[in-house]
Protein backbone atom coordinates (compact mmCIF):
# COMPACT_ATOMS: atom_id res chain seq x y z
CA UNK A 1 0.00 0.00 0.00
CA UNK A 2 0.97 3.86 -0.30
CA UNK A 3 2.08 6.17 2.35
CA UNK A 4 -0.96 7.66 2.47
CA UNK A 5 -0.49 10.14 5.56
CA UNK A 6 2.97 11.41 3.66
CA UNK A 7 0.87 11.67 0.04
CA UNK A 8 -2.29 13.35 1.74
CA UNK A 9 -0.08 16.22 2.58
CA UNK A 10 0.83 17.32 -0.73
CA UNK A 11 -2.68 17.79 -1.45
CA UNK A 12 -4.44 21.41 0.52
CA UNK A 13 -7.67 20.32 0.15
CA UNK A 14 -7.22 17.37 2.14
CA UNK A 15 -6.80 18.78 5.08
CA UNK A 16 -10.30 20.44 5.30
CA UNK A 17 -13.03 19.16 7.56
CA UNK A 18 -16.18 18.93 6.05
CA UNK A 19 -19.93 19.06 8.34
CA UNK A 20 -17.14 19.38 11.06
CA UNK A 21 -15.51 15.96 10.34
CA UNK A 22 -12.30 15.50 8.29
CA UNK A 23 -13.01 15.20 4.89
CA UNK A 24 -12.98 11.94 2.90
CA UNK A 25 -13.03 12.45 -0.50
CA UNK A 26 -14.33 8.97 -2.59
CA UNK A 27 -15.45 11.03 -5.55
CA UNK A 28 -12.28 10.44 -7.59
CA UNK A 29 -13.97 9.21 -10.50
CA UNK A 30 -15.56 12.36 -11.04
CA UNK A 31 -12.91 14.44 -10.42
CA UNK A 32 -9.83 14.32 -8.04
CA UNK A 33 -7.97 16.95 -5.88
CA UNK A 34 -4.83 18.70 -6.87
CA UNK A 35 -1.25 18.34 -5.28
CA UNK A 36 0.76 21.59 -4.15
CA UNK A 37 3.01 21.07 -6.68
CA UNK A 38 0.27 20.90 -9.69
CA UNK A 39 -0.83 24.57 -8.30
CA UNK A 40 2.35 25.40 -7.61
CA UNK A 41 3.01 24.91 -11.45
CA UNK A 42 0.13 26.66 -12.95
CA UNK A 43 1.05 29.86 -10.25
CA UNK A 44 4.69 29.84 -11.35
CA UNK A 45 3.73 29.73 -15.64
CA UNK A 46 1.33 32.97 -14.65
CA UNK A 47 4.01 34.49 -12.54
CA UNK A 48 7.23 34.02 -15.25
CA UNK A 49 6.05 32.32 -18.73
CA UNK A 50 2.98 33.59 -19.70
CA UNK A 51 2.25 34.74 -22.78
CA UNK A 52 -0.09 33.27 -26.07
CA UNK A 53 1.59 30.73 -27.74
CA UNK A 54 2.99 29.96 -31.52
CA UNK A 55 2.54 33.94 -32.27
CA UNK A 56 4.76 35.87 -30.51
CA UNK A 57 8.51 36.23 -31.96
CA UNK A 58 10.01 37.58 -28.63
CA UNK A 59 11.48 35.41 -26.02
CA UNK A 60 8.86 35.27 -23.32
CA UNK A 61 6.17 34.34 -25.77
CA UNK A 62 8.87 31.25 -27.05
CA UNK A 63 9.29 30.56 -23.43
CA UNK A 64 5.55 30.19 -22.60
CA UNK A 65 5.18 27.83 -26.41
CA UNK A 66 8.07 26.22 -25.02
CA UNK A 67 6.57 25.00 -21.75
CA UNK A 68 3.31 24.05 -24.07
CA UNK A 69 5.04 21.80 -26.37
CA UNK A 70 6.88 20.34 -23.29
CA UNK A 71 3.36 19.64 -22.30
CA UNK A 72 3.14 17.51 -24.63
CA UNK A 73 5.42 15.66 -25.08
CA UNK A 74 5.03 14.78 -21.48
CA UNK A 75 1.46 13.34 -22.17
CA UNK A 76 2.76 11.88 -25.04
CA UNK A 77 5.31 9.53 -23.07
CA UNK A 78 3.24 9.41 -20.06
CA UNK A 79 0.38 6.90 -22.42
CA UNK A 80 3.45 5.96 -24.96
CA UNK A 81 1.96 7.76 -27.70
CA UNK A 82 3.19 7.10 -31.05
CA UNK A 83 4.47 10.53 -31.46
CA UNK A 84 3.49 14.11 -29.57
CA UNK A 85 2.56 15.32 -32.61
CA UNK A 86 -0.71 12.51 -32.57
CA UNK A 87 -1.59 14.23 -29.41
CA UNK A 88 -4.31 17.25 -29.46
CA UNK A 89 -5.09 19.16 -26.57
CA UNK A 90 -8.86 19.32 -25.69
CA UNK A 91 -11.03 20.38 -22.84
CA UNK A 92 -11.17 16.34 -21.75
CA UNK A 93 -12.28 13.31 -22.60
CA UNK A 94 -15.72 14.84 -23.91
CA UNK A 95 -14.04 17.03 -26.23
CA UNK A 96 -11.60 14.65 -27.60
CA UNK A 97 -14.49 12.00 -28.78
CA UNK A 98 -16.74 15.04 -30.10
CA UNK A 99 -13.37 15.65 -32.33
CA UNK A 100 -13.10 11.97 -33.39
CA UNK A 101 -17.28 11.84 -34.44
CA UNK A 102 -17.00 15.02 -35.56
CA UNK A 103 -13.95 15.15 -38.06
CA UNK A 104 -13.04 11.40 -38.76
CA UNK A 105 -16.88 10.29 -38.12
CA UNK A 106 -18.27 12.84 -40.15
CA UNK A 107 -15.72 12.40 -43.10
CA UNK A 108 -15.81 8.66 -43.18
CA UNK A 109 -19.63 7.19 -42.13
CA UNK A 110 -21.61 6.75 -45.01
CA UNK A 111 -25.77 5.92 -44.86
CA UNK A 112 -26.23 2.42 -44.42
CA UNK A 113 -22.93 1.51 -42.06
CA UNK A 114 -22.77 0.99 -38.14
CA UNK A 115 -20.63 2.42 -35.72
CA UNK A 116 -20.77 0.35 -32.03
CA UNK A 117 -20.66 1.50 -28.52
CA UNK A 118 -21.28 -0.85 -25.70
CA UNK A 119 -23.56 -0.44 -23.06
CA UNK A 120 -21.09 0.79 -20.52
CA UNK A 121 -20.31 3.74 -22.16
CA UNK A 122 -20.16 6.71 -20.52
CA UNK A 123 -22.99 9.22 -22.50
CA UNK A 124 -19.79 11.26 -23.91
CA UNK A 125 -18.71 8.31 -25.65
CA UNK A 126 -22.17 7.72 -26.77
CA UNK A 127 -24.07 10.89 -27.85
CA UNK A 128 -21.75 11.97 -30.28
CA UNK A 129 -22.17 8.49 -31.95
CA UNK A 130 -25.46 9.32 -31.72
CA UNK A 131 -25.61 12.86 -33.37
CA UNK A 132 -23.20 10.92 -36.18
CA UNK A 133 -25.61 8.06 -36.95
CA UNK A 134 -28.65 10.05 -36.39
CA UNK A 135 -26.73 12.67 -39.13
CA UNK A 136 -25.56 10.21 -41.98
CA UNK A 137 -28.15 7.72 -41.87
CA UNK A 138 -26.06 5.39 -39.87
CA UNK A 139 -26.78 2.40 -37.52
CA UNK A 140 -25.64 2.29 -33.91
CA UNK A 141 -25.05 -0.48 -31.98
CA UNK A 142 -24.87 -1.22 -29.03
CA UNK A 143 -23.20 -4.18 -27.14
CA UNK A 144 -24.57 -5.59 -24.33
CA UNK A 145 -22.53 -6.65 -21.12
CA UNK A 146 -22.87 -9.54 -18.79
CA UNK A 147 -24.73 -10.20 -15.33
CA UNK A 148 -21.22 -9.50 -13.77
CA UNK A 149 -21.03 -6.10 -15.79
CA UNK A 150 -18.15 -6.69 -18.48
CA UNK A 151 -18.66 -6.54 -22.21
CA UNK A 152 -20.49 -9.54 -23.52
CA UNK A 153 -17.48 -10.78 -26.08
CA UNK A 154 -20.33 -12.81 -28.24
CA UNK A 155 -22.34 -9.73 -28.48
CA UNK A 156 -19.39 -7.86 -29.57
CA UNK A 157 -18.38 -10.44 -31.93
CA UNK A 158 -22.08 -10.41 -32.93
CA UNK A 159 -21.83 -6.36 -33.49
CA UNK A 160 -18.19 -6.77 -35.49
CA UNK A 161 -20.19 -9.25 -38.23
CA UNK A 162 -21.69 -5.84 -39.78
CA UNK A 163 -17.71 -4.16 -40.29
CA UNK A 164 -18.75 -1.37 -38.21
CA UNK A 165 -16.86 1.45 -39.34
CA UNK A 166 -15.86 2.70 -35.89
CA UNK A 167 -15.67 0.50 -32.71
CA UNK A 168 -16.18 2.77 -29.55
CA UNK A 169 -15.80 1.14 -26.03
CA UNK A 170 -14.39 2.64 -22.62
CA UNK A 171 -10.81 1.13 -21.16
CA UNK A 172 -12.37 1.19 -17.82
CA UNK A 173 -15.85 2.07 -16.58
CA UNK A 174 -16.74 5.01 -14.41
CA UNK A 175 -20.00 3.16 -13.11
CA UNK A 176 -19.28 -0.01 -12.42
CA UNK A 177 -15.34 0.03 -12.60
CA UNK A 178 -14.60 -2.58 -14.85
CA UNK A 179 -11.57 -3.10 -16.71
CA UNK A 180 -11.99 -4.42 -20.36
CA UNK A 181 -9.64 -6.35 -22.20
CA UNK A 182 -8.91 -2.93 -24.67
CA UNK A 183 -6.04 -4.77 -26.34
CA UNK A 184 -8.17 -8.20 -27.34
CA UNK A 185 -11.39 -5.78 -28.65
CA UNK A 186 -9.19 -3.91 -30.21
CA UNK A 187 -7.86 -6.38 -32.17
CA UNK A 188 -11.08 -8.04 -33.08
CA UNK A 189 -12.68 -4.77 -34.30
CA UNK A 190 -9.10 -4.23 -36.50
CA UNK A 191 -9.72 -7.37 -37.94
CA UNK A 192 -12.88 -6.17 -39.54
CA UNK A 193 -11.71 -3.12 -40.60
CA UNK A 194 -12.96 -0.88 -37.66
CA UNK A 195 -11.41 2.22 -36.15
CA UNK A 196 -11.03 2.08 -32.48
CA UNK A 197 -11.57 4.67 -30.06
CA UNK A 198 -10.99 4.14 -26.28
CA UNK A 199 -11.99 6.29 -23.74
CA UNK A 200 -9.82 6.83 -21.45
CA UNK A 201 -11.11 9.29 -19.11
CA UNK A 202 -10.64 6.40 -15.99
CA UNK A 203 -7.90 4.29 -17.21
CA UNK A 204 -5.32 7.08 -18.00
CA UNK A 205 -5.44 8.12 -13.62
CA UNK A 206 -5.12 4.74 -12.42
CA UNK A 207 -3.37 2.16 -14.81
CA UNK A 208 -0.30 2.06 -16.37
CA UNK A 209 -1.29 3.13 -20.15
CA UNK A 210 0.23 1.97 -23.43
CA UNK A 211 -1.67 3.13 -26.19
CA UNK A 212 0.91 1.84 -29.08
CA UNK A 213 0.09 -1.63 -26.86
CA UNK A 214 -3.29 -1.39 -27.30
CA UNK A 215 -3.25 0.04 -31.11
CA UNK A 216 -6.31 2.15 -31.12
CA UNK A 217 -6.68 4.53 -33.34
CA UNK A 218 -7.76 7.08 -31.08
CA UNK A 219 -7.52 7.49 -26.74
CA UNK A 220 -9.21 10.03 -25.04
CA UNK A 221 -8.30 11.35 -21.55
CA UNK A 222 -9.13 14.32 -19.16
CA UNK A 223 -6.19 16.11 -17.06
CA UNK A 224 -8.86 16.77 -14.21
CA UNK A 225 -9.19 13.19 -13.39
CA UNK A 226 -5.52 12.60 -12.55
CA UNK A 227 -5.10 15.71 -10.30
CA UNK A 228 -4.27 18.15 -13.53
CA UNK A 229 -6.60 21.00 -13.58
CA UNK A 230 -10.60 21.12 -15.40
CA UNK A 231 -10.85 21.78 -18.75
CA UNK A 232 -7.02 20.03 -19.66
CA UNK A 233 -7.30 17.12 -21.48
CA UNK A 234 -6.26 15.37 -24.74
CA UNK A 235 -7.17 12.87 -28.09
CA UNK A 236 -4.25 10.90 -28.47
CA UNK A 237 -4.14 9.32 -32.20
CA UNK A 238 -1.88 7.82 -34.61
CA UNK A 239 -0.35 10.47 -36.74
CA UNK A 240 -0.98 9.08 -40.29
CA UNK A 241 -4.83 9.32 -38.91
CA UNK A 242 -4.77 12.14 -37.27
CA UNK A 243 -3.02 13.51 -40.50
CA UNK A 244 -5.61 11.89 -42.99
CA UNK A 245 -8.69 13.90 -41.07
CA UNK A 246 -10.32 17.12 -41.52
CA UNK A 247 -9.97 20.16 -39.74
CA UNK A 248 -12.95 20.35 -36.81
CA UNK A 249 -12.65 23.96 -35.23
CA UNK A 250 -11.20 26.38 -37.24
CA UNK A 251 -9.74 29.59 -36.47
CA UNK A 252 -6.69 30.96 -35.81
CA UNK A 253 -3.52 28.91 -35.39
CA UNK A 254 -5.29 25.66 -37.02
CA UNK A 255 -4.86 27.30 -40.64
CA UNK A 256 -1.60 27.76 -43.00
CA UNK A 257 -2.89 30.00 -45.39
CA UNK A 258 -6.26 31.89 -45.43
CA UNK A 259 -7.71 33.35 -48.83
CA UNK A 260 -10.86 35.06 -48.98
CA UNK A 261 -12.90 31.86 -49.64
CA UNK A 262 -10.59 28.85 -48.47
CA UNK A 263 -7.69 28.03 -46.36
CA UNK A 264 -5.10 25.55 -46.23
CA UNK A 265 -4.22 23.87 -43.40
CA UNK A 266 -1.57 23.50 -40.42
CA UNK A 267 0.02 20.71 -39.89
CA UNK A 268 -0.91 18.02 -36.83
CA UNK A 269 -1.47 18.66 -34.07
CA UNK A 270 -2.28 22.19 -34.18
CA UNK A 271 -4.77 21.56 -37.67
CA UNK A 272 -6.97 20.59 -34.58
CA UNK A 273 -6.02 23.46 -32.17
CA UNK A 274 -8.01 26.32 -33.71
CA UNK A 275 -8.06 29.34 -31.12
CA UNK A 276 -6.14 30.29 -28.24
CA UNK A 277 -5.44 27.25 -26.40
CA UNK A 278 -5.29 26.20 -22.48
CA UNK A 279 -1.72 26.67 -21.83
CA UNK A 280 -2.27 26.66 -17.73
CA UNK A 281 -4.11 23.28 -18.14
CA UNK A 282 -1.19 21.42 -20.26
CA UNK A 283 1.39 22.79 -17.66
CA UNK A 284 -0.62 21.90 -14.88
CA UNK A 285 -1.69 18.44 -16.78
CA UNK A 286 2.66 18.02 -16.72
CA UNK A 287 3.07 18.52 -13.46
CA UNK A 288 0.44 15.84 -12.51
CA UNK A 289 1.85 13.35 -14.50
CA UNK A 290 5.36 14.33 -12.72
CA UNK A 291 3.67 13.80 -9.63
CA UNK A 292 1.99 10.42 -10.69
CA UNK A 293 5.08 9.26 -12.33
CA UNK A 294 6.90 9.80 -8.89
CA UNK A 295 4.66 7.34 -7.36
CA UNK A 296 4.25 4.89 -10.38
CA UNK A 297 1.16 3.77 -12.22
CA UNK A 298 1.66 -0.13 -11.31
CA UNK A 299 1.61 1.04 -7.66
CA UNK A 300 -1.44 3.40 -7.79
CA UNK A 301 -3.49 0.29 -9.79
CA UNK A 302 -2.53 -1.66 -6.95
CA UNK A 303 -3.09 0.25 -3.99
CA UNK A 304 -7.08 1.34 -5.63
CA UNK A 305 -7.39 -2.41 -6.54
CA UNK A 306 -6.55 -3.37 -2.82
CA UNK A 307 -9.11 -0.44 -1.09
CA UNK A 308 -12.00 -1.70 -4.08
CA UNK A 309 -11.50 -5.43 -2.60
CA UNK A 310 -11.38 -3.85 0.87
CA UNK A 311 -14.58 -1.75 0.28
CA UNK A 312 -16.66 -4.84 -1.53
CA UNK A 313 -15.59 -7.15 1.54
CA UNK A 314 -16.83 -4.57 3.84
CA UNK A 315 -19.64 -3.13 2.22
CA UNK A 316 -21.02 -7.04 1.60
CA UNK A 317 -21.54 -7.90 5.15
CA UNK A 318 -23.51 -5.31 5.42
CA UNK A 319 -27.30 -6.86 4.69
CA UNK A 320 -29.47 -5.28 2.13
CA UNK A 321 -25.91 -3.59 0.03
CA UNK A 322 -25.48 -4.98 -3.25
CA UNK A 323 -22.08 -4.03 -5.27
CA UNK A 324 -22.27 -3.93 -9.07
CA UNK A 325 -19.55 -4.91 -11.53
CA UNK A 326 -17.27 -8.00 -11.75
CA UNK A 327 -16.16 -9.56 -8.56
CA UNK A 328 -12.61 -10.51 -9.54
CA UNK A 329 -10.46 -8.05 -8.23
CA UNK A 330 -7.94 -8.34 -11.17
CA UNK A 331 -11.16 -7.12 -13.42
CA UNK A 332 -11.98 -3.72 -11.56
CA UNK A 333 -10.05 -0.40 -11.17
CA UNK A 334 -10.79 1.72 -7.83
CA UNK A 335 -14.53 2.31 -8.46
CA UNK A 336 -17.18 0.60 -6.26
CA UNK A 337 -20.99 0.81 -7.20
CA UNK A 338 -23.93 -0.23 -4.64
CA UNK A 339 -27.17 0.37 -4.02
CA UNK A 340 -28.77 -0.49 -0.20
CA UNK A 341 -31.99 -1.98 -0.57
CA UNK A 342 -34.86 0.58 -0.81
CA UNK A 343 -32.57 3.58 0.16
CA UNK A 344 -32.30 6.40 -2.46
CA UNK A 345 -28.57 6.71 -3.49
CA UNK A 346 -29.27 10.35 -3.08
CA UNK A 347 -30.47 9.68 0.45
CA UNK A 348 -27.02 7.67 1.07
CA UNK A 349 -24.97 10.27 -0.22
CA UNK A 350 -26.71 12.87 1.80
CA UNK A 351 -26.30 11.29 4.67
CA UNK A 352 -22.65 10.13 4.40
CA UNK A 353 -21.97 14.13 3.97
CA UNK A 354 -22.81 14.81 7.30
CA UNK A 355 -19.87 13.15 8.39
CA UNK A 356 -17.47 14.72 5.99
CA UNK A 357 -17.75 11.62 3.25
CA UNK A 358 -18.37 12.52 -0.66
CA UNK A 359 -19.31 10.24 -2.66
CA UNK A 360 -21.40 10.25 -5.74
CA UNK A 361 -24.56 9.36 -6.38
CA UNK A 362 -27.18 9.09 -9.65
CA UNK A 363 -27.06 7.51 -13.35
CA UNK A 364 -23.25 8.57 -13.88
CA UNK A 365 -23.86 9.58 -17.27
CA UNK A 366 -24.35 5.73 -17.85
CA UNK A 367 -28.58 5.86 -18.45
CA UNK A 368 -28.28 3.08 -20.61
CA UNK A 369 -26.47 0.89 -18.17
CA UNK A 370 -28.28 1.83 -15.46
CA UNK A 371 -31.62 0.50 -17.59
CA UNK A 372 -29.60 -2.84 -17.62
CA UNK A 373 -28.64 -2.89 -13.86
CA UNK A 374 -32.57 -2.36 -13.27
CA UNK A 375 -31.74 0.82 -11.47
CA UNK A 376 -32.39 4.46 -11.45
CA UNK A 377 -29.35 5.28 -9.78
CA UNK A 378 -26.61 3.71 -7.70
CA UNK A 379 -23.97 5.27 -4.95
CA UNK A 380 -20.75 4.98 -5.89
CA UNK A 381 -17.48 5.27 -4.22
CA UNK A 382 -13.85 5.89 -5.61
CA UNK A 383 -10.52 5.61 -4.66
CA UNK A 384 -7.15 7.32 -5.37
CA UNK A 385 -3.84 7.45 -4.36
CA UNK A 386 -4.18 9.73 -1.04
CA UNK A 387 -7.16 7.09 0.40
CA UNK A 388 -6.64 4.84 2.10
CA UNK A 389 -8.19 1.98 4.74
CA UNK A 390 -9.33 4.46 7.11
CA UNK A 391 -11.30 5.92 4.12
CA UNK A 392 -13.07 2.30 3.98
CA UNK A 393 -14.17 2.15 7.23
CA UNK A 394 -15.45 5.59 7.29
CA UNK A 395 -17.74 4.26 4.25
CA UNK A 396 -18.73 1.29 5.93
CA UNK A 397 -19.71 2.98 9.29
CA UNK A 398 -21.41 5.75 7.96
CA UNK A 399 -23.12 3.35 5.81
CA UNK A 400 -24.20 1.45 8.92
CA UNK A 401 -25.71 4.35 9.92
CA UNK A 402 -27.37 5.53 7.31
CA UNK A 403 -29.07 1.97 7.00
CA UNK A 404 -30.47 2.77 11.05
CA UNK A 405 -31.22 5.84 10.52
CA UNK A 406 -33.87 4.81 7.82
CA UNK A 407 -35.02 1.99 9.85
CA UNK A 408 -33.54 -0.03 6.52
CA UNK A 409 -34.61 -3.75 7.78
CA UNK A 410 -33.43 -6.35 5.31
CA UNK A 411 -36.15 -8.24 3.12
N1 LIG B 1 -17.15 10.87 -15.67
C1 LIG B 1 -18.01 10.61 -13.42
O1 LIG B 1 -18.37 11.05 -12.32
P1 LIG B 1 -15.00 14.83 -19.03
O2 LIG B 1 -16.24 15.36 -18.35
O3 LIG B 1 -14.93 15.21 -20.48
O4 LIG B 1 -13.75 15.12 -18.28
O5 LIG B 1 -15.13 13.23 -18.96
C2 LIG B 1 -16.24 12.59 -19.47
C3 LIG B 1 -16.17 11.12 -19.20
C4 LIG B 1 -16.01 10.26 -20.27
N2 LIG B 1 -15.86 8.94 -20.09
C5 LIG B 1 -15.87 8.38 -18.86
C6 LIG B 1 -15.68 6.91 -18.71
C7 LIG B 1 -16.05 9.21 -17.74
O6 LIG B 1 -16.05 8.66 -16.52
C8 LIG B 1 -16.24 10.60 -17.91
C9 LIG B 1 -16.52 11.50 -16.74
C10 LIG B 1 -17.45 11.58 -14.44
O7 LIG B 1 -18.07 9.42 -13.68
C11 LIG B 1 -18.36 12.76 -14.63
S1 LIG B 1 -19.90 12.31 -15.32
Amino acid sequence: MLDVARLRADFPLLAQRENGHPLVYLDNAATTQKPQAVLDAIAEYYRTTNANVHRGAYDLAIRATEAYEAARAKVAAFVNAWAPEGVVFTRGTTEAINLVAGSYGRASVKAGDSVVVTAMDHHSNLVPWQILCQEKGATLRMVEITEDGRIDLTDFGRALERRPKIVAFPYVSNALGTVNPAAQLTGLAHAVGAVVVVDGAQSTPHLNVDVQALDCDFYALSGHKMLGPMGSGALVAKPDVLEAMPPYHGGGEMISRVWDDHSTYNKIPHKFEAGTPNVEGAVGLAAAIRYLERIGPERIAEHEQALAAAAIERLSQIEGVTVYGPQARSDRAGVVSFTYGDIHPHDIATILDQDGICIRAGHHCTQPLMRRLNVAATARASFYLYNGSDDVDALAGALVKAGALFGYVPA
